[in-house]
């Protein structure tokens, strides 16, 4: 049975504050903030547990070798690791954040992930996400491949692309723009690719749109879906210019579900009705108006970066930021979605504060993998979120995790040692064998 499988990026031991999301107003507000990576990381671990703990299949994402020392003298910063960083701290300290960015945990900006019931092949295919938009971000996109490739390592059932050439033209953030919907778990999905700017009638806001048509396209193409069956929808530009960096700002869809805000599209009814069409059967739309939420209880709350889960049992639950409790206007809509007879039978909340002062929710947290039986058995298998893994790496993340890092931190040569170290320790918990840079070359 095809079932979709999460998989979380964890948080790595550089999480900080940089201030560094374009058009991400949550990350800007917390700039410079000291932050505490071993808080963000147990709150990581127990969404993921919690997941878990709910009969669904919950995987892990490692985190990335930061500071990237070796960014830093591609951009002109010479002599030992040291005097690197020291320099960098000095002279550019917006790139030593850039350099130490743990952003990579966000795992929805993995990738684009393609089930192999929507694939020529009838493998599951995916795309690193070349996230050019952002410094920081690009950064990502080589150790996200390998991370990916000794994740689902079997060629026989995963088909991995390279990202798409780098340039604002192709910008792609993956998954974060990508919904797959599905009536049942067997037939081939509907896809739907969400983009900010066409190059055609290039969006000139606020804030630069992150994705354009042309990569989203590209992606589609790549993995060679059917071209009845994927729709490619303008985001809103009021929506970016209030914050809405991401689709999965505003909108969430799971099987033939969509969640979303009457400001996330451009053409709300040809969305709905489009997919609706290509599906074969009406979509089952909770659609969320400005005088419930405003756009902006919705970007500070995240209640579209919930996650949508269906559990053994065939319930459906609503999985969504603690900060969503507090927004009296937002837990209304949650509290009449499940009390309706809608789509939606309950609510877990979970407390992801450290993610969400960078503008990362629940749903950024992970990259969604549709996977039947076989598949599910070719992943590496220390990769899937077990009670035993949980202890694993509760007790690693205790051990060597700071409470608390600010951006000067990361030029102290002593917490390059750490990281590595950490890192070093990771791969061996997760079996991934040697994924970052740091690893090949010693
Ligand atoms: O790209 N924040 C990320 C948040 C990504 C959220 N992902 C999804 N919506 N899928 C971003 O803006 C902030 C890092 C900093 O400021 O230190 C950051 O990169």
């Amino acid at each position: 049975m095809l079932l979709e499988a999460n998989f979380d990026g964890l948080v790595g031991p550089s999480h900080h504050f940089g201030g560094l999301g374009i058009g991400n107003l949550a990350s800007q507000a917390n700039k410079a903030r000291v932050s505490n990576p071993l808080e963000a990381a147990l709150q990581g671990l127990e969404k993921m547990a919690g997941l878990a703990a709910l009969g669904l299949h919950q995987g892990v994402l490692p985190p990335q070798a930061r500071p990237d020392v070796d960014f830093l003298r591609r951009v002109g910063f010479v002599g030992t690791d040291t005097k690197v960083l020291a320099q960098a701290l000095s002279d550019a300290p917006g790139l030593l954040s850039a350099a130490g960015s743990a952003a990579a945990m966000w795992a929805a900006n993995a990738a684009t992930v393609s089930a192999s019931a929507d694939t020529w092949d009838s493998r599951v295919h995916f795309t690193p996400a070349n996230l050019v938009s952002q410094t920081h971000r690009a950064l990502e996109t080589p150790t996200t491949a390998a991370a990916l490739k000794a994740t689902f390592p079997s060629d026989r059932y995963f088909a991995h692309h390279p990202a798409l050439p780098a340039c604002t033209q192709l910008a792609d953030e993956g998954a974060a723009n990508h919904t797959r919907f599905a009536l049942d778990d067997h037939t081939c999905g509907v896809s739907l690719f969400v983009y900010g700017t066409d190059l055609e009638s290039p969006a000139t806001g606020r804030f630069p749109a992150r994705q354009t048509r042309l990569a989203s396209e590209a992606v589609a193409r790549q993995h060679r879906l059917r071209t009845d069956r994927t729709l490619f929808a303008a985001q809103h530009p009021e929506a970016i210019n209030a914050g809405v960096f991401h689709n999965d700002v505003i909108a969430v869809g799971h099987r033939d579900i969509l969640l979303y805000h009457e400001m996330a599209f451009a053409n709300e009814a040809g969305v709905v009705g489009s997919l609706s069409r290509m599906m074969g059967e009406p979509l089952r739309t909770i659609r969320i108006n400005q005088s419930q939420v405003d756009l902006s209880a919705a970007i500070t709350s995240y209640l579209f970066n919930s996650q949508i889960v269906t559990l053994p049992d065939g319930t459906v639950r609503l999985i969504v930021a603690k900060d969503c409790e507090e927004h009296p206007a937002v837990w209304a809509a949650i509290t009449e979605m499940v009390e309706s007879d809608g789509p939606i039978d309950g609510v877990q909340v979970f407390d992801v504060r450290q993610s969400m002062r960078n503008g990362g929710g629940p749903a950024c947290l992970r990259l969604r993998v549709p996977l039947n039986d076989d598949e599910r058995g070719a992943v590496n298998p220390d990769s899937w979120f077990t009670p035993d893994l949980h202890k694993t790496l509760k007790a690693w993340v205790e051990k060597h995790y700071r409470d608390r890092l600010a951006i000067a931190d990361l030029a102290d040569p002593a917490f390059l040692n750490e990281v590595r170290e950490t890192l070093d320790r990771l791969t061996v918990i997760l079996g991934l064998g040697s994924i970052y840079p740091f690893q090949q070359t010693a």
